[in-house]
């Protein structure tokens, strides 16, 4: 059957939305017992709930009509066969190629990158065992016992996130921390407490040019060379970079440069050498465990129907969120203290990739792109922001993740947790009447009147929409599984909004902006070409900077 045209797609999902609009997740749920079974999926370790979305059979269909009207099986072909997806930058996003364990040659422009990419990975071995092993030691001679790893944005959120999530497989491997703020807080507390002889740094950038990690970068050499002299440099110190001759011109022994190619976006390069410090962490064999576990997810993306396709499902409910039930920000709540970091990570990966205004033909989009995404692990959560969820006049759609085992197997927290995470999407869908509250107060013994008063404070609308995934485990593969779904995810809402994923041209302004005004702290440097409120803003520092405040001079 010939696809409808996109306009037409969304024209049926608008009138769509407004048939089923005033359907309650009560209604829903009531009428049709055997939702829970038509609305879920499964790839791999992966299982996701999304029957308490504000779907019915119909939505789906049209969904995956809107997902062919905008040409997403070609869209994904395109993506694995290599081609220059990322147009405005004429370079392909290959990142499956990274973690491809099959024998398939992964050609670009005819040329197959496997074997660069084993390449480096078997040097990544190499290094991160022998570091691990304590056979590759510092300048003195002592073997390592904390990895400082120095990025920031790709180079820093995706290796971070894994090496919290991979904390139970650490075993004896060093300690490994992570600086990305140029705030000269974060370096000096970062290295506090740490000895230089038993310190490397790993400085991660693939332009090897950013400002912020290349200050850091130097601040960490003077302040290894304070310590153990000039000539201990090159042995406290890898790069991971696509930038070879910068990494020479730092002074990093070429031996100790891990590779990485233009292919590789920043905020998709966690599989790449970028992931150096999550195998110092954990292991080689444990991160490649982890590029198992989204490899399947690749293949599963790449070949299942759209209509079990999880991250397609995933990228067509949040698009019926965003531009059909008009919810503007999508909150990820991992109910697992491991994945703590998981929402700043997406945070990344979805704003910075979608949160865009102009299509893939320079044109103004259509309608909403990416929604504002955040998030916390519950049940923290629960104490804080979970009241606006549930009672405040913004609807907030929800993935709310949990593992079916824990790690650490004491007493009873773990079941704890998962009847936190259940019990939150049912308050969601379900919420409770005011005479349910009512009702409820009374049984509790409170007497009629004050019941009465009580019951619209205490009532909960409900029919907030939420997907729930569930893992057997936090293991290495299942973590792999899921932050590759969650890209693909991205890729799906890109190909359904018609833009480039893979740049971001919106955070060059700041950049040249800040380095206009860097020189502008020098109290004699003109001011008369800024803005009023900047001129101002930097009139003020310079006075609280003279006077001497701060450092308790006045
Ligand atoms: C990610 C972005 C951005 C990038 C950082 C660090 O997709 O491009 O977050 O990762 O700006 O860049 P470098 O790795 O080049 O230092």
């Amino acid at each position: 059957m010939t696809p409808p045209t996109p306009a037409a797609a969304q024209a049926a999902l608008r009138a769509h939305r407004d048939a089923i609009a005033s359907r309650h997740l009560r209604d829903l749920f009531g009428a049709d017992p055997g939702r829970f079974e038509r609305f879920q999926a499964q790839a791999g370790p992966l299982f996701l709930d999304f029957s308490k979305q504000r779907i019915v059979d119909e939505t789906l269909a049209l969904l995956v009509d809107h997902a062919r009207a905008r040409g997403m099986e070609a869209a994904i072909r395109a993506l694995f066969a290599g081609e220059r997806v990322n147009h405005t930058e004429r370079r392909a996003a290959f990142h499956m190629a990274l973690r491809n364990r099959s024998t398939r040659a992964m050609p670009i422009d005819g040329v197959d990158v496997m074997p660069d990419v084993r390449r480096v990975l078997a040097s990544m071995r190499e290094f991160a065992e022998g570091v691990r092993a304590g056979r590759i030691t510092g300048a003195t001679g002592a073997a390592f016992r904390a990895v400082v790893n120095i990025g920031i944005g790709g180079s820093d959120l995706g290796p971070l996130m894994v090496t919290e999530a991979l904390r139970p497989y650490r075993g004896t491997g060093p300690e490994v921390r992570f600086v990305s703020n140029v705030d000269d807080a974060h370096l000096a507390e970062t290295l506090r407490g740490l000895d230089a002889a038993t310190t490397l740094f790993v400085v991660s950038s693939k332009t090897f040019t950013t400002q912020e990690t290349m200050a850091n970068a130097q601040s960490a050499r003077a302040w290894l060379a304070s310590a153990l002299g000039d000539s201990a440099v090159p042995g406290h110190f890898a790069a991971v970079s696509t930038n070879l001759a910068a990494t020479s011109a730092f002074g990093v022994a070429p031996a100790r440069v891990f590779e990485f190619w233009d292919w590789v976006g920043g905020r998709y390069s966690l599989w790449s050498a970028i992931g150096l410090p999550i195998a110092l962490a954990v292991g080689m064999d444990h991160f490649e465990a982890l590029l198992a576990g989204a490899s399947a997810l690749d293949e599963h993306f790449r070949t299942a129907p759209l209509e079990r396709n999880v991250p397609v499902l995933m990228g067509l409910l949040g698009d019926w969120n965003r531009n059909f039930l008009g919810f503007d920000t999508h909150a990820v709540l991992p109910y697992d203290q491991l994945l703590h970091r998981l929402p700043a990570y997406l945070q990344q990966l979805d704003m910075e990739s979608n949160g865009k205004s102009v299509t893939r033909r320079g044109a103004p989009v259509d309608g909403q792109t990416g929604p504002i995404l955040w998030g916390e692990p519950g049940t923290n959560g629960q104490h804080a922001f979970f009241q606006l969820l549930h009672q405040g006049t913004t609807i907030v759609p929800a993935d709310f993740i949990v593992a079916a085992e824990g790690h650490y197997g004491l007493g009873q927290h773990h079941e704890l947790l998962m009847a936190n995470c259940l019990a939150q999407t049912q308050a969601m869908a379900f919420g409770k009447t005011v005479d349910e509250a009512e009702t409820e107060m009374r049984a509790g013994g409170l007497d009629a009147t004050e019941a009465r008063r009580l019951a619209p404070y205490r009532a909960f609308p409900g029919n907030r929409p939420t997907t729930t995934i569930v893992l057997p485990k936090l293991t290495p593969e299942s973590l792999g599984s899921l932050v590759a779904a969650y890209e693909h995810k991205v890729y799906v809402q890109a190909v359904l909004w018609d833009l480039n994923p893979f740049d971001q041209w919106g955070v060059e302004l700041g950049k040249q902006l800040a380095n206009r005004l860097l020189p502008r702290f020098d109290p004699e440097a003109p001011m008369d070409d800024l803005d009023g409120s900047t001129a101002g803003l930097l009139r003020h520092i310079r006075i609280l900077r003279s006077s001497g405040w701060g450092d308790g001079r006045n």
